[in-house]
């Protein structure tokens, strides 16, 4: 299995993190998405969307989208379970992921793609609305961490892939768009201290 990646970019490595929690070695190379490589006829063939991360498997078929791939590695290694145990857990988790990914994650990558000179070029830019999913991105921020005034993790008290979407959309807003946690918000604080010490953010 290899995996087409990119190392500053946060799709792929929610994808390093659940397989490195999961103690799953994935072969990465490495797809320079800023310079078009991700756009190129080959690539597309792989993934029509343009993006990574995608998995290729030894047969030479390709699962792209982030979660579609994390549940697929769970599928092949269950344990430890990221994804629910059973169908209250598992509903518990999705929505709670969902909400990671449409409500915090979205609105962040909105505001980089508005704002960061990286994008620059790339994509037409509003910096007006930019600024305003700024506001949107720390609203959410704002509540989760009331959310995790009830609960240890994301989506209750142990470890899941909703913790994993949180912690990459947060990491890449605080790297390119300056959108910190704000030090009163303590208990995502807690959370974030808690998450990033785990050794699967550093993969
Ligand atoms: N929904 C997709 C999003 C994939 C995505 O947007 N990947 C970005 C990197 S984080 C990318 O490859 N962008 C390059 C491009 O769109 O050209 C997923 O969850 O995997």
């Amino acid at each position: 299995m290899k995996l087409y990646n990119h190392a500053l970019a946060p799709n792929p490595r929610r994808v390093r993190i659940f397989a490195a929690e999961k103690g799953i070695e994935l072969t990465l190379q490495d797809v320079d998405i800023l310079a078009g490589q991700s756009r190129t006829p080959e690539f597309l063939a792989k993934n029509p969307s343009g993006g990574v991360p995608v998995l290729e498997l030894d047969d030479g078929s390709c699962v792209a989208e982030s979660v579609a791939i994390c549940r697929y590695l769970e599928g092949l290694h269950p344990e430890p379970n990221l994804f629910g145990r059973d169908l209250r857990e598992q509903a518990q988790i999705e929505m709670w992921n969902r909400r990671m990914e449409l409500e915090l994650f979205a609105a962040i990558g909105r505001t980089v793609q508005n704002t960061s000179s990286i994008f620059q070029g790339r994509y037409k830019q509003f910096p007006d609305y930019g600024e305003t999913q700024r506001g949107v991105a720390h609203q959410r921020l704002e509540r989760m961490d009331r959310e995790l005034s009830g609960h240890q993790f994301v989506a209750g008290d142990r470890f899941t892939i909703a913790d994993i979407t949180a912690l990459v959309a947060i990491d890449i807003g605080g790297r390119l768009a300056d959108i910190k946690i704000a030090p009163e918000l303590s208990n995502l604080t807690r959370w974030h201290k808690a998450v990033s010490s785990r050794p699967s953010a550093k993969a």
